[in-house]
């Protein structure tokens, strides 16, 4: 398992985290995933020979945030 920190824009309560936290948790090798809205960020818990950062990343703009850096 590996680890991994986005950072992300545009989370202004709780249902955007949920939002996010959602579509991280649909993709298959996600294990875990946490989300927090104080510090803008989701860490996610994954299977490197499964997926990566990039499928994260899209993810999380096609459910309408930004991702920073
Ligand atoms: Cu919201």
């Amino acid at each position: 398992m590996q680890n991994t920190t986005i950072k992300i824009d545009g989370m202004t309560c709780m249902g955007c985290v949920n939002s996010v936290k959602n579509v991280l948790q649909e993709i298959s090798g996600v294990d875990n995933v946490e989300v927090s809205l104080e510090q803008a960020q989701a860490t996610i818990q994954y299977d490197a020979d499964v997926t990566n950062d990039n499928t994260f990343i899209e993810a999380i703009e096609e459910a309408g945030f930004d991702v920073v850096g």
